[in-house]
């Protein structure tokens, strides 16, 4: 499958590819693959779930429930799909845009789907005029999964961790073990910082 990605990038360890769409032009297809994934050209891979399934997915003391599994070749498409309003990023600025936590709760759903089918999974996010792509070093998900007991006692869970809670459990962890990006935003803050703070 080839794809022209618009962009790529690597944040906290992630991999991530963006291909840009009209958003509100793909709402209209009447195919479920094609408004998720608008990038797949002419491949129209298998739906097995989507969100109304309530299918949960179960490893590791997690549950995840992506909002749609597709069948692709031999492997498998998990989608995570946040809709934030219908709000559109930028090309020139969508690694300010993208959220770690929507980054994770996506990676550990379909962290779970693998699991769950013992195959290659696909991780996309999709936003409302972005699709991404997300492959992670294997020490991201190592660190994630190392978080689970942490979570399960912080959310009072004596079972099982959602996708969701453990995403949100893990930010500041995988924030502090790697680099942040380089964005305008933080050069702005530590000039406004020295700015504010000079004697
Ligand atoms: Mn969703």
């Amino acid at each position: 499958m080839l794809i022209n990605w618009h962009d790529q990038t690597t944040l906290y360890g992630i991999e991530v590819k963006a291909y840009f769409f009209d958003g509100d032009a793909v709402k209209d297809e009447s195919v479920l693959a094609k408004r998720a994934l608008p990038f797949l050209a002419a491949a129209r891979p298998k739906t097995l779930f989507t969100e109304s399934d309530r299918q949960n997915f179960y490893c590791d003391k997690i549950v995840a429930q992506p909002d749609a599994v597709f069948e692709h070749g031999d492997g498998l498409i998990s989608v995570e799909y946040k809709s934030v309003g219908g709000k559109s990023h930028n090309r020139a600025d969508w690694r300010q845009s993208i959220r770690l936590k929507d980054m994770l709760q996506c990676l550990i759903a379909g962290y779970a789907v693998a699991q769950t089918y013992k195959k290659p999974t696909a991780c996309v996010l999709r936003y409302h005029n972005v699709c991404h792509l997300l492959y992670p070093e294997a020490e991201v998900i190592h660190t994630v999964l190392g978080l689970i007991p942490m979570a399960m006692n912080y959310h009072s869970e004596e079972r099982r961790i959602s996708a969701s809670q453990l995403a949100q459990f893990s930010i500041d962890k995988i924030r502090s073990s790697y680099s942040p990006p380089d964005d305008d935003r933080s050069a702005a803050g530590k000039a406004a910082h020295e700015s504010l703070l000079r004697r």
